[in-house]
């Protein structure tokens, strides 16, 4: 990879949070011994809803932090498959958000960029607490030189507002900075604001009809680096 950016200064790439580096089917887990063989179909419909109300609330100018809309999620999912779930409850399980081990491939990637002397950071829909508590629990806290959080725009992703953190941060052009996300309607935002954008892939998905395609795909992180599928 060439680390030193087609601009001035260091390369700077920035990552999405969940589903990028974190993996968020692991709420399974915490979700077994209270749902039983349900977990799996509650996780999917927690984060699907989590998503729908990161995008209405900013709609309807009704910002909350990420812990909220995550714990709302998950009792609308609960009640949405005839299970009933306190909030205190709720909060208790939602607090998976942020412990979520990170995908086996993202400390040697990020460990290998920042050697090359790249610039990390992230960029995400959760608050500055979750994104320390992630980072500091997959041991990748050092490999980064900003967590940056919608909660400074109080609106999420994709609105513009959250990728011009990023420009404002680094003082660079948008087509300087290598976005990667595992998203692709957070690809199709971050696209369409003029960064370069990876795709990670995982799941061998379809990606957003938004009118955006990203500048290249890979299975994992390592197509950062060259190596890997
Ligand atoms: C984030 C969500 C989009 O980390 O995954 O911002």
């Amino acid at each position: 990879v060439d680390a030193g950016g087609s601009g001035t200064g260091r390369a700077v790439f920035v990552f999405d949070a969940f589903g990028t580096l974190f993996d968020t089917a692991s709420v399974v887990d915490q979700l077994v011994e209270r749902f039983g063989a349900d977990a799996p179909t509650i996780a999917a419909s927690w984060r699907a809803s989590q998503l729908r109300y990161t995008w209405l609330r900013s709609l309807m100018d009704a910002y909350e932090p990420f812990e909220r809309v995550t714990r709302d999620a998950l009792m609308y999912a609960a009640r949405s498959a005839g299970l009933a779930i306190d909030e205190a409850s709720a909060d208790d399980l939602a607090a998976a958000y942020a412990s979520l081990p990170a995908y086996p491939e993202v400390p040697g990637v990020l460990a290998d960029l920042q050697e090359r002397g790249a610039t990390l950071a992230i960029l995400s829909n959760g608050s500055p607490a979750m994104l320390r508590s992630l980072v500091e629990g997959a041991s990748i806290a050092d490999r980064f030189d900003a967590l940056l959080s919608v909660d400074s725009v109080r609106v999420y992703k994709p609105h513009p507002a959250v990728y011009g953190l990023v420009t404002d941060r680094y003082g660079v052009a948008a087509d300087d900075v290598r976005f990667v996300s595992g998203n692709p309607w957070d690809c199709s935002g971050a696209r369409r604001f003029g960064f370069e954008v990876t795709w990670i892939d995982r799941a061998s998905g379809a990606f957003d009809e938004l009118g955006e395609r990203p500048s290249r795909r890979g299975s994992d992180l390592r197509v950062l680096i060259g190596v890997g599928p």
